[in-house]
């Protein structure tokens, strides 16, 4: 016990000296802190692009060859190597279907705001890019439309907002003007399908009819997904016109071609940008005659532009192994577009590279890429089509 009392006693002596010692150490030079390296710069930024167009139901033909316009694009842009603010550029897409439903075309957007990606080409339809574009712009994120042709897209007020075609104020009231001035129609019958770019590019026909001097003789109307029209023809039959304009896509309008044919209604047929694709003779087989059918691609080239155009859509039918559409060649171009903003400002951030996007100056496939302040493609051009021998043949590129 008494040797182990002695040695708590000289253990306590012990550290307590040693708590003296410290207490009584010269305080050690501070030692200089050593600098912090230097952040390295990021060997590579991975920067996310969302595409969105329907992939799945009756028009998702429309759908992919958007999606491949964008995938030929951002392969071209992986293999040319770009740097953006001084790291390797590594582009992926994002791709999501929509339906062209207003619905799936907001959740899709949700995914994509999600993920978040640097920005959006699409949607593809009107009735899905609008409500759509409130969510990106919630989220600032940007969007160029390469399709959605409704001029509310773009007047909303968003600054991320672009579209790279024209809109269907040029469009419809083109087309109406068309009718009477070109076709010498008198009276014209008008249908819609309900959708934003249907009902919209209508009302901008009839528009033009009426400021051309002609008269609106009937107007129906159906919806995206409806196959039998013999009612609204038989109706329109009655009223006697020489143009029936629809406002829709080519998924309707070639049914109803086939029943106009069966009803013997021998009208000119018109429709906008939405039925003006390589599949409309497909989807109205012995319904369409040559140079019945009127439409315009709300974009266009013409001259020396026509050798990009030309060598894309050969180039693109090398690669998927099917025509261009319509659309194919304006989402490869949107694509680049935001990309090119992106090298430019050396930031894939939205809030860095916006002001590059809204200056934009660019020769794309599909001509001269400007924005004016909404936002809009700067002096769009149409190109008026008709078909021949199954095949879109150009008439005239009009701005
Ligand atoms: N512009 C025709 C198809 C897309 C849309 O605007 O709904």
């Amino acid at each position: 016990m008494q040797v182990n009392m002695k040695l708590a006693v000289l253990a306590a002596a012990v550290a307590l000296a040693a708590c003296g010692k410290k207490e009584e150490a010269a305080p050690a030079p501070a030692a200089a802190p050593a600098a912090a390296p230097a952040p390295a710069a990021p060997q590579e930024v991975v920067v996310k692009i969302g595409h969105v167009g329907p992939t799945s139901g009756a028009i998702a033909h429309l759908g992919k060859d958007n999606e491949n316009g964008a995938r030929m694009a951002i392969e071209e842009l992986n293999a040319a190597g770009l740097t953006i603010g001084g790291a390797k550029a590594k582009f992926e897409l994002l791709a999501e279907d929509d339906a062209a439903d207003p619905k799936q075309g907001t959740a899709a957007a949700q995914k994509l705001v999600d993920a978040k990606v640097n920005g959006v080409i699409g949607h593809l339809n009107s009735g899905t890019t609008i409500p759509a574009s409130q969510l990106y712009n919630d989220a600032g994120i940007p969007q160029i439309s390469p399709s959605a042709t409704n001029p509310k897209y773009t007047r909303q007020g968003f600054p991320g907002a672009f579209r790279v075609v024209a809109d269907d104020v040029h469009l419809g009231g083109t087309l109406g003007k068309y009718a009477i001035e070109t076709l010498k129609a008198k009276n014209v019958a008008v249908i819609d399908d309900r959708t934003a770019y249907g009902q919209g590019v209508a009302d901008e026909f009839e528009k033009g009819v009426k400021a051309a001097g002609g008269t609106v003789v009937g107007r129906e109307f159906t919806n995206d997904k409806a196959t039998d029209f013999n009612a609204i023809l038989t109706t329109l039959k009655a009223k006697k016109p020489e143009v029936v304009f629809f406002g829709g896509m080519d998924a309707v309008a070639g049914p109803m071609l086939k029943q106009m044919k069966q009803l013997g209604i021998k009208a000119k047929f018109m429709g906008g940008d939405g039925i003006c694709t390589s599949e409309l003779p497909k989807l109205a087989g012995d319904g369409i005659s040559d140079e019945q059918v009127y439409c315009a691609e709300a974009g266009g080239v013409e001259g020396e532009q026509k050798a990009g155009m030309d060598k894309f859509r050969a180039d693109f039918k090398t690669k998927f192994n099917a025509d261009v559409q319509v659309y194919a060649p304006y989402v490869y171009d949107a694509v680049k577009v935001m990309a090119n903003a992106m090298v430019t400002a050396g930031s894939a951030d939205p809030k860095v590279y916006l002001p590059a996007l809204k200056a934009t100056n660019y020769n794309g496939v599909t001509g001269k890429i400007e924005f004016d302040e909404k936002g809009d493609i700067k002096n769009g051009a149409l190109t008026l089509m008709t078909y021949k021998g199954g095949n879109r043949t150009t008439i005239a590129v009009i701005r």
